[in-house]
This record gives C-alpha cells, structure tokens and sequence, in this order.
C-alpha cells in the first residue's frame, strides 16, 4: 500500500502548521499583517545578531573545511568520476538555488539603498551611491553562499562517503543526536524545515508574482489586479508541478538549462547594450569597496540605536538579518539538491565550488542589471527612484528595462526568465518535500506526493501576496527561520563528529571505506 510509504507524524505536523499560519491570515488580514509586523520587530530587533552569527559562522567554518584534511576526503571510491561537468553542475546549482528574486532585486536593490543608505551615510551622496552598488552583492555574495552550502557537508557525506541514503534533515544530524532522531525530535527537525521552506518560498513567490504580473501587464495590456496576479501565480504552480512530477532529469533539468541559457542571452544583451564601461567599472569598484569591508558588514548591528544621540538607520535588521533569514530557510533544500549532484567531487571542491560560482553568478546579475539602473539614475535619463516610489518596485523594474533597444523582446525575455526561475526553484522544492515525508525513497518521491507539495508551496504565498507590503513578505523568512539556525550548527557539528571519526578509524585500521585525495590511498574504518 503506497500511503504506507509516507511519514505521516511529518507529514501532517507540516500540513496542520502550514494551514494553522494561512488560515487566520485569510479570514482576519488585517490584524494579522499587525501580527507580523510585531513579529518582525521582536525577531529583528531582540535576535539580529544571531542571523549575523549564523552567516559568518557558516564562512569561517566552511573555508576552515575546505582547507582542512576534511576537506580532502572524496565523495564517492576511489574510481568514481564527477556525475556532472563543473558547467551543468554549477549551472544546477544556481538555477535550484536562486529564483526569480535575483531579478527583482538585482534590478532595483541598489535604489532602497541609495535612498536608504547604511552607516549613517546621506541619501543620494557620494557615499550612498558607493555602497549602493556594493551591498546587492554582499547580501548574494561569499556569506550567504557559504549559509547554502553548509547543510550540503553532512548531506553529501552521509549520503556518499557513509552511503545512506538520507533525503531527511533529521537524518544528517544523527551523529550527534542519535536515536532521539527516530522518535519526536526527528520529526520535529524535519517540520521546521519544511515550514523553513514555505516560509522562505511565501517570500519569493509573493515578490516574483507582481512582477510577472507587471510584465504581462506590459505586454498585453491586461490590468495588474489582485486576480491577475493571482492567475500567475497558479499558473506558475502548474508549470512547476508538472516539471516535478516529471522528475528529476526530464522536467527539472531540462527546464535549468533553457534558464541558463537565456540568462547568458538577456545578460550579455545589457551589457552590450547598455553602458558597458559603466557596468563594468563600477562592478569592479564594488568588488574592492566589498573587499576593503567584508567583515565591518558582516557584524555590523547598531548596538547604540536606543541611546540618544546616535544614528539609527534601520538597515541591518531591515536587510542583512532579513536575507540571511531568507538564505536559511532555503539552505538544508539547496544542501540535499547540491549533496545530490556532487557525487566524484572533494569536499573542498564541493564547498568552494559553491561559494565561489554562486557569488560569480550573482555578481553578474547585480553587476549588469542594477548597474544598468543606477546609470539611468545618475545620468538623469530616467529617475528610476521617483518611478519606484510613486509606481512601486515591479513597474519600475519593467520601466528601467523599457530602457534598452527592442525593449518588449527585453520584457517578455525578462518575463519568462522570471518564470523559469521560479519554476527551478519550486520543482526541486516539491520534490524534496515530498522526499522529506516519506518513511523511504526509493527511486523517486511518489508523484502525487511531489504534486501536492508543488500546490501547497503556493497557498502561503498567495496569502501574503494579498496583505503583504515588503515588511510582511519578509517576516515570513525572518519567522521560518529561526528555528532553523540552531539546526544548521548541529548540522556543523554532525559533519565534524562524523568525518573526525572516520579520519581517526582509518588512521588506526589502515582499511579503506573513505578516500582521501593528495594522497593516493584508500583508508578503511
Ligand atoms: N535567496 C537566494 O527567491 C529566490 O530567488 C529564491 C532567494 C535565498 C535570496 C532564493
């Protein structure tokens, strides 16, 4: 009997949450956008600096692996080869992890901090606009690739160094937990991120839609109303239903190359076509002003805000405890998608590899496209800031394209890009939702499984995308992920504990169940 196969404490536990935040949100929006506010003030302003531990935790502790005789160690025997080439892996990668978001923010990003701008700077000076094409890139940047790639380590390790399967969050954490896992404990571990990631999606779904909607709208004529929207929305469910019912090689892979290859088309287009010394000259000058900072923005809280006297910007808890929050929640999904596809790979291959091609790939797009904004601003041919604040972000993110040559080619480009992004995105998290609620996977998730949690990763995000202004939409991460940072250092800790022991066995045994490269030689338990 199939239904056998399902986890059901799990699967439920998740259903009764999900239902539990949507349901009161539906029939009384108003008090609970009120809710979510104070939520999203408490979290920020009493645990910011826990999001801002997490991330730099999750950095330092990464490039200690990579560099480590830990880092060394094979995924996979000795004779096993890469699965993918570094190309189509790094390109799975970007297309599981990023969404349509990078296209909504590295577009319009910089203009909330021109206007909005850190450290005490004044809006619109020379300051504002340095950092303003700056700090886009530290948000999607080493850090937040280091909180995706985290979850991979155990992940991977189980899954081909110790060869069990584990397609469960609370399977990479039985090192140190032990048999708590098999009981409460475990499935409790396994709701938290699947409300992890219903928080996280609620965020990018309730973003991306108005601005596919934005688009349609521009194209078409069609007016932006809450039920064209709403008619995107479930039409990008479809698409990415369908994909992850067709699996993991016919849909999702499919569909990650076609976005690739669009995006290098749309990419190079602007760069071309838009004032390439410009883009390129600024993208560069970021790269050393991030450099000069990484770590004064990787910890800086305001710890004297309720002193008087002082400044207070608002602008850490606002956005980098906002997108950490944002990156955690997606993190153990992207973990077991990257462990997945990793087999062949060292772990100091795997770890670098991620955080290197990642913070490329988002560079690029914060480079050119939010570059090619901020020269519309600066050189007064379209005040992108006045539009947005008047319009709001998505027309001007769809205005700021009209910009180029062959502008409606450029938005229905944009358009579909947007789509397919989301679609990767989606497909690979209803297939591992479903592999997080079942008992066994053997082969793939069930389908109907995999279609089930493709609709129900829509239901809060349609809900929010009713109430929701930007605060709201980005307290649904801010919440979900709390819990989830506490799992991602037992995560650490499980990685450590488990390959530390392996090391030391086959130092002491001499028989070989991990490889080690460097060294030519197989070393057993
Ligand atoms: N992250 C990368 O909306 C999306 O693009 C999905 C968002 C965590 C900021 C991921």
């Amino acid at each position: 009997m199939r239904f056998k196969l399902i986890d059901w404490p799990t699967f439920l536990g998740a259903l009764v949450i999900l239902l539990g935040v949507s349901l009161p949100l539906i029939f009384f929006p108003e008090a609970g956008a009120k809710v979510i506010g104070l939520a999203n003030n408490f979290m920020t302003s009493n645990f910011g600096i826990l999001y801002l531990l997490i991330g730099l935790f999750c950095f330092l502790f990464l490039i200690y692996v990579a560099f480590s005789k830990n880092g060394r160690i094979k995924l996979g025997n000795r004779e096993d080869k890469k699965e993918f080439s570094t190309f189509s892996w790094a390109a799975m990668l970007f297309a599981a992890g990023i969404g349509s978001s990078i296209l909504y923010w590295g577009m319009i990003e910089w203009a909330y901090y021109y206007q909005g701008p850190p450290f005490g700077a004044t809006p619109k000076s020379n300051e504002a606009v340095e950092w303003a094409s700056t700090y886009g890139i530290f948000h999607w940047g080493p850090i937040a690739w280091a909180i995706y790639t985290l979850p991979a380590l155990p992940i991977a390790y189980f899954y081909y160094v110790r060869k069990k399967p584990v397609l469960k969050v609370s399977e990479a954490v039985r090192p140190v937990l032990g048999k708590f896992v098999d009981g409460p404990i475990g499935n409790i571990i396994d709701i938290l991120f699947i409300f992890g990631l219903m928080g996280g999606a609620g965020t990018t779904l309730a973003l991306g839609t108005p601005m596919i909607a934005e688009g349609v709208h521009d194209l078409t004529g069609i007016p932006v109303t809450l039920g064209l929207k709403a008619a995107i929305m479930i039409l990008c469910t479809i698409i990415f239903a369908i994909s992850a019912y067709s699996g993991l090689r016919r849909g999702i892979k499919v569909l990650s190359d076609i976005s690739i290859w669009l995006t290098i088309l749309l990419m190079a287009f602007v760069f071309i076509f838009g004032p390439t010394l410009f883009i390129s000259e600024t993208t560069f000058n970021s790269l050393g002003i991030l450099a000069d900072n990484f770590f004064r923005m990787a910890t800086w809280l305001e710890p004297f805000r309720d002193f008087g006297g002082f400044t207070e910007t608002g602008f850490p808890e606002s956005w980098t405890v906002f997108y950490w929050a944002w990156w955690v929640v997606y993190a153990p999904f992207v973990g077991l998608f990257v462990a997945r596809i990793s087999r062949g790979r060292t772990i100091k291959e795997m770890v670098l590899g991620t955080m290197i091609y990642g913070t490329f790939g988002c560079v690029l797009f914060f480079g050119i496209l939010g570059n090619f904004g901020l020269y519309l601003q600066l050189t007064g041919a379209f005040d992108v800031i006045s539009f947005m604040n008047e319009y709001g972000a998505p027309a001007a993110i769809i205005e700021v394209l009209h910009q180029l040559p062959m502008s409606n080619i450029v938005v229905a480009a944009f358009s579909i890009l947007a789509i397919l992004f989301l679609a990767t995105t989606f497909d690979s998290s209803s297939y591992i939702l479903a592999s997080v609620v079942q008992k066994q996977v053997t082969g793939e998730p069930l389908r109907w499984n995999r279609l089930f949690w493709a609709f129900m990763l829509c239901l809060l995000p349609l809900v929010l995308m009713f109430i929701g202004d930007l605060e709201t939409l980005q307290t649904a991460s801010i919440v979900a992920g709390f819990p989830l940072i506490f799992i991602m250092f037992l995560l650490a800790w499980s990685f450590v504990k488990a390959s530390n022991y392996d090391l030391r066995m086959s130092r002491e045994f001499k028989s070989p169940t991990i490889f080690i490269t460097g060294k030519e030689k197989r070393e057993k338990q």
